[in-house]
């Protein structure tokens, strides 16, 4: 539907641009004539106003006359010159007007809105292929030099740092399966470019079982290429059967042999400097795992965007976000120093036998996301520590999609129960709880942990408690909910209750889902958290809330409301009403004019709810 209606609004717009032009034209030349008659005014040795008197200056007027004939032929010759120029700049126009009227052929893809105007429908066609495939613009990564310079996005601070002429040798491995060829070339090209050569002892490619031919013998042949020129630089190692991210980093990790091993995608383009603060960090310390700081390439324009330094977090789903910069850092005064970080992004640096003496990678976290909290667990509670340097900056590349996991949420929920059950110890019910998972007989298998718990005791790692208390102290366990999951009324089983639009703090009733937007916390102390569970120091969850006037409740930030007065402490039982015992005022549905039911709060009849898992028997007396 959209190519066709999109054919006539290019024609007209093309029309639009043409009848624009053409006004601007008659504008321009009616300026143009202007400015030569201005020409001829300021060139006249008097004003206009005198000229009769001029005439009469006999002796003078054949020079004068002489003067005017050669302003205007000068004013003939710069009106014919505007005159090509124009002809030339409306035949270059001409031509971006008919470029324009190629047909969008993919009017809703998110690789045509910025990029790809000129394309001609084949080489959409191509490049939408491509970017389908990949979930960023290979099309025109393609094209660009292999050598481009990037933005130095470091703080000027960095490039007055000296560092010790001896440094460790660094081996690069960089993890890829179905990556485009150029996109890891233009990674190597980075890194041989970008790095002292006499620290670089290795480049370690490990293909997890890519399927793309690109990927096989000509890969082989630019790897051949480069040895050439840097022999025995780059490896290139094949996995026979998909073994996932973590997998794939830990073998390229066994093949290294150099004193510190970067471990990066291969999406990625190293900046200027990179390597000289992680080795010069991890001679220091050799216990200190390095997090470069991230900038961002744009999936469609492969342009380079700046992001700000901060350090790498997660959230009770184990799921990894940036979080701000720590008071210690800035009362440092000096952007350079290393920012103590809890956790990791995923691409890393580390001392090569430092890594492998407290466990690498736990190989049996599934295809991605959750390794890196696993792997930043272990190093903080087994003696080691996190950090992100500021003047290591690596652009990355941030697919638009990612082609390899359709279904990514089980994966992150499996793994993030694995890193619960082995490093979290009491508080792994949290992770439970973010994900919505019974605590017992979840159903999901998250592989076999012994041999991880019995690395656990093997390094005598210290607990989570003191992680939290000593490295993370954002998250916030909650150890009063008692109840968890879908909310129901018993009248309508069918629907849940539900934190309703965002933004927006009216909860409704809503055909029950999976999402997160359903998600119910209720405490031993009478709150109900409503929506996805958050449980930290400095953003709020949201609880249930009775206005005190009207019949319909609200959901209001817990910490707040509390402050204020507001009710937020409901009794409930499982299979109960919610129930105010002191204004008789119950949490019920009914329905309304359009037989929908609505939540409300009105005099207690016999309804009933039923929250889906309970904790600690809570409920079953
Ligand atoms: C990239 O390589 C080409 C060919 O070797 C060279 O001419 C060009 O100057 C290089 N560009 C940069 C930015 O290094
Ligand atoms: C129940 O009513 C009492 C008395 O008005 C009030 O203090 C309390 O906050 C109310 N609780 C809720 C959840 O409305
Ligand atoms: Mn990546």
């Amino acid at each position: 539907m959209m190519p066709r209606r999109n054919f006539p609004k290019a024609l007209f717009l093309g029309i639009t641009l043409i009848t624009a032009f053409n006004i601007l034209l008659i504008l321009y030349r009616g300026t143009v004539q202007s400015l030569i008659l201005g020409k001829l005014h300021k060139d006249l040795p008097f004003p206009l106003a005198e000229w009769k008197g001029v005439i009469k200056k006999l002796s003078h007027l054949e020079m004068d006359f002489q003067d005017l004939k050669d302003t205007v032929e000068l004013a003939k010759n710069q009106l014919e010159n505007t005159n090509n120029t124009l002809k030339q700049m409306l035949k270059s126009m001409e031509c971006k007007t008919k470029q324009k009227l190629h047909r969008k052929l993919f009017p809703n893809s998110e690789l045509f809105r910025k990029w790809g105007e000129d394309l001609s429908e084949d080489q959409q066609r191509m490049a939408q292929d491509l970017f389908e495939k990949f979930g960023y613009n290979v099309y025109l990564s393609n094209q660009l030099p292999l050598n481009r310079t990037i933005l130095d996005t470091r703080n000027s601070r960095c490039l007055q740092k000296t560092y010790p002429s001896q440094l460790p040798s660094l081996g690069v491995i960089l993890i890829f399966m179905n990556e485009a060829l150029s996109v890891i070339q233009r990674a190597i090209t980075s890194i041989i470019n970008r790095t002292p050569s006499q620290v670089l002892k290795e480049i370690i490619l490990v293909d997890d079982f890519s399927s793309n031919g690109e990927l096989k013998i000509p890969l082989n042949e630019k790897i051949a290429f480069y040895n050439q020129k840097y022999p025995g630089l780059l490896k290139l190692i094949r996995h026979t059967e998909r073994k996932g991210l973590a997998e794939s980093r830990n073998t390229g990790w066994q093949a290294a042999t150099a004193d510190v091993v970067a471990i990066l995608d291969a999406h990625i383009e190293v900046n200027i400097g990179w390597a000289e603060p992680i080795l010069a960090r991890i001679q220091e310390d050799h216990t200190v795992i390095v997090s470069p700081v991230f900038d961002k390439i744009l999936f469609d324009t492969f342009d380079l965007q700046k992001y700000a330094l901060a350090v790498d977090g997660f959230n009770w789903e184990l799921w990894c976000r940036y979080d701000s910069l720590p008071q210690a850092w800035i009362d440092l005064h000096d952007a350079t120093a290393p920012v103590r970080s809890p956790s990791i992004m995923g691409i890393l640096a580390a001392d090569r036998l430092f890594l492998g003496k407290i466990g690498g990678l736990d190989g049996e976290m599934l295809v991605y996301g959750g390794e890196n909290v696993e792997l930043s667990l272990r190093v903080w509670q087994c003696g080691g520590k996190i950090e992100v340097l500021p003047c290591t900056r690596i652009a990355h590349i941030e697919r638009h999609h990612k082609p390899y996991a359709a279904d990514l949420g089980t994966v992150l929920k499996r793994n993030a129960l694995r890193v619960a059950e082995i490093w979290m110890d009491e508080y792994k019910h949290m992770v439970y709880m973010a994900w919505n998972v019974p605590l017992q007989h979840s159903g999901i298998d998250y592989g076999d942990v012994s041999s991880r718990k019995a690395l656990r005791e093997k390094l005598k790692c210290k607990s989570f408690d003191w992680y939290l208390k000593n490295v993370y102290p954002i998250l916030k366990p909650i150890p009063s909910i008692v109840g968890y999951g879908r909310m129901k009324n018993a009248l309508d089983e069918s629907i849940c209750l539900d934190q309703g639009p965002i933004p927006g703090n009216t909860p409704i009733m809503y055909s029950c889902h999976s999402f997160s937007s359903q998600n119910v916390y209720y405490h031993l102390t009478g709150q109900f958290y409503v929506g996805a569970l958050i449980a930290e120091i400095n953003t709020e969850d949201r609880c249930l809330t009775d206005p005190g006037e009207g019949e319909n409740p609200t959901l209001e930030p817990c910490v707040k409301a509390a402050q204020k007065g507001l009710h937020i402490y409901w009794d409930f039982k499982q299979e109960k009403a919610v129930i105010n015992k002191s204004t008789k005022r119950c949490l019920e549905i009914k329905k309304n004019s359009a037989g929908i039911y609505v939540l409300v709060l009105q005099t207690c009849t016999t309804q009933v709810w039923k929250i889906q898992h309970t904790i600690k028997n809570w409920g079953s007396n």
